[in-house]
């Protein structure tokens, strides 16, 4: 910290540095934009005036003051004061640049970090969802456990004769003599034994660590399987310890579902067709987007992966567009689909009333019907009313407070929509595992360096298919953009922010105290491992990934049970009566 700034901020730092710690920190190296042949013009909103704004860069210096120095080095650049500027000229229209943070590396040993593992983000998230795949997780029972219907991802099979697996926990048990001799045999059996018990359609087989560690062949067991007993099986290899986070086991997951299922089933598709890619039915928010596309009239051939199954996702290639949500989780998928069938794909999002709206019109734009458009019209207008008085009753309550997002790959994101229409401010964000194009946009990408980490996860060579490309899918595609319609965009999560807002990538557990001591949001937004920590500080906690048992919090209704849970918690005096015991003084 700089001399005068530490003046500046005795009222916000409580906390007294130990007797050790330097005061002083060596100037941090700031990332500058590329202005060759640009102006640069400061972007026109900020959260924060000129004095202030010290006060972030002060505040980001603190969170970083206590590292040791190797440590400090890898944080600066994953902690980002957002200046955004407006670039003009060239020959595109002015874009919002922001700088560049650091993404999707290692985490630091010992800084506690809010990241799962591989395992967790192939089972537990990609395949979670679906209901009549049966899950076996190859391993010791811990690991099978902890995917257990742990993640809130609801589901409806229509009738007790549909299968529904989601409410079993599938596993081979290993025990010692499996790990020293081998566990492939165990493996064989149990899949016989699910199918002799469930006469599922497929069976998936999930990798835990000790398989990679003594070479268990997964993948040649779920062949001999399939074999043997004519239903879809296929492994993933995804231990745990692959990758740097569960963002690469949602790509271990949704290669070996696009191999191995998508194409499988050629059904014949509506008018306008479409799948919804990166919706998880958490809290059961895809119930009500399901809803809203019925209304439409819109046909949802396949959601990845939210109250899916089995034939859902075997006819996906059949739909006319994907509609991509969570984009860190299966954008590449969205590529995939278009290279081998031609299907364009469009970025939406659910999560805020008017996200939702404009989604749906996004969508009846690319099908460019009159009938269509007067659907998505005639819902919107339904739907407006709840939405309008809830704003009304609610955003006075909430309006000028804090938030702070830190979750994932997209909510933290996606969910400052729903802030922004309570008039509330997001004064920092980050995800946990997300990429630079998730921060940036998708036009960084071509910059991103691929690490010894990413390379270690199989990239897909695709290809167009001989029977199923359907070129006049392209053709429609290539017509709509030259109108000017925009597939597979995507600005990120910084553009969309405010000036000066601190951005954090896999925030640590140290920078998560400093930050709320320093700021105190009046909410903050996490997950359960953060929850109690943080209400313990006085601030509440509002979980993102399971919604506290709560939501739907996507489309118009979502919205509105959000307004309703934000005010509550915002205005919730609780947490100003609460002492810390170690605040007492005894
Ligand atoms: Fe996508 Fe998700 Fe998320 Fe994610 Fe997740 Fe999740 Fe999430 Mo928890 S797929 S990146 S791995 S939107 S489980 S439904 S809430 S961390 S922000």
């Amino acid at each position: 910290m700089r001399g005068d700034e530490a003046k500046s901020l005795p009222a916000l730092v409580r906390r007294s540095p130990s007797p050790n710690t330097p005061r002083t920190v060596p100037s941090v190296e700031r990332s500058t934009h590329q202005t060759q042949g640009f102006t640069i013009v400061p972007a026109d909103e900020t959260i924060i005036t000129p004095t202030e704004a010290t006060g972030v860069e002060a505040i980001r210096d603190e969170l970083l003051r206590d590292y040791p120095k190797k440590a400090r080095r890898k944080r600066e650049k994953q902690v980002v004061v957002n200046e955004k500027a407006k670039v003009e000229g060239g020959a595109q229209p002015a874009e919002i640049q922001v700088p560049e943070i650091a993404a999707n590396s290692r985490t630091l040993p010992g800084i506690i970090t809010q990241r799962g593992c591989c395992y967790a983000g192939c089972k537990g998230v990609i395949l979670g969802p679906t209901r009549d795949i049966v899950n076996i997780t190859h391993g010791p029972i811990g690991c099978g456990f902890y995917s257990w219907l742990t993640r809130r991802n609801q589901t409806f099979a229509p009738t007790d004769e549909h299968d529904n697996f989601m409410t079993y926990c599938f596993s081979t048990d290993m025990q010692d003599e499996n790990i020293i001799f081998g566990g492939e045999g165990k493996l064989r059996k149990a899949i016989e034994e699910a199918y002799e018990l469930f006469h599922p359609k497929a069976i998936a087989v999930f990798s835990t660590c000790p398989v990679g560690l003594i070479g268990d062949d997964v993948h040649q067991v779920a062949d001999e399987m399939k074999k043997k007993l004519g239903v879809n099986i296929f492994a993933f290899s995804c231990e745990g310890y692959k990758g740097v986070s569960q963002s690469a086991g949602h790509h271990i997951a949704n290669n070996q579902i696009f191999k191995h299922v998508v194409g499988e089933n050629d059904a014949p598709r509506g008018k306008w067709s479409l799948n919804l890619l990166g919706e998880y039915n958490i809290g059961g928010d895809a119930f009500l987007i399901e809803d809203l596309f019925q209304r439409c009239g819109i046909d949802l051939v396949a959601t990845f992966s939210g109250n899916s199954t089995y034939d859902q996702f075997a006819s996906a290639h059949m739909a006319s567009l994907n509609a991509v949500m969570c984009h860190r989780s299966i954008n590449y998928v969205a590529n995939m689909i278009e290279k081998k069938y031609g299907t364009p794909w469009i970025k939406v999002n659910f999560i805020g009333a008017d996200a939702t709206a404009k989604s749906l019109r996004k969508i009846a734009e690319f099908f460019d019907d009159d009938e269509l458009t007067n659907n998505v019209e005639r819902v919107i207008s339904e739907e407006y009313p709840a939405v309008a008085a809830a704003r009304k009753k609610y955003r006075p309550l909430c309006e000028g407070k804090k938030a702070m997002l830190f979750v994932g790959g997209s909510r933290a994101h996606h969910y400052q929509e729903l802030f922004t229409e309570l008039g509330m401010e997001t004064v920092a964000a980050g995800y946990e595992f997300a990429h630079r194009d998730d921060y940036e946009g998708r036009r960084v990408l071509p910059t991103i360096k691929v690490d010894a980490d990413s390379r270690n996860i199989e990239e897909l060579h695709v290809s167009a298919d001989r029977d199923k490309y359907r070129p006049e899918d392209q053709a429609r595609a290539e017509q709509r953009a030259a109108a000017g319609y925009q597939f597979k965009e995507y600005d990120g999560m910084m553009p969309a922010m405010k000036n000066k807002a601190l951005v954090i990538d896999d925030i640590t557990h140290h920078e998560t105290d400093r930050l709320i001591e320093m700021v105190r949001p009046d909410i903050f937004c996490a997950g359960i491992k953060e929850k109690y920590v943080v209400q313990k500080m006085g601030v509440p906690c509002k979980q993102l990934h399971s919604y506290d048992y709560g939501g739907p919090y996507a489309a118009f209704q979502g919205a509105v049970n959000f307004y309703a849970e934000v005010a509550r918690m915002v205005n919730a005096r609780v947490w100003s009566h609460l002492t810390p015991p170690w605040e007492k003084d005894e």
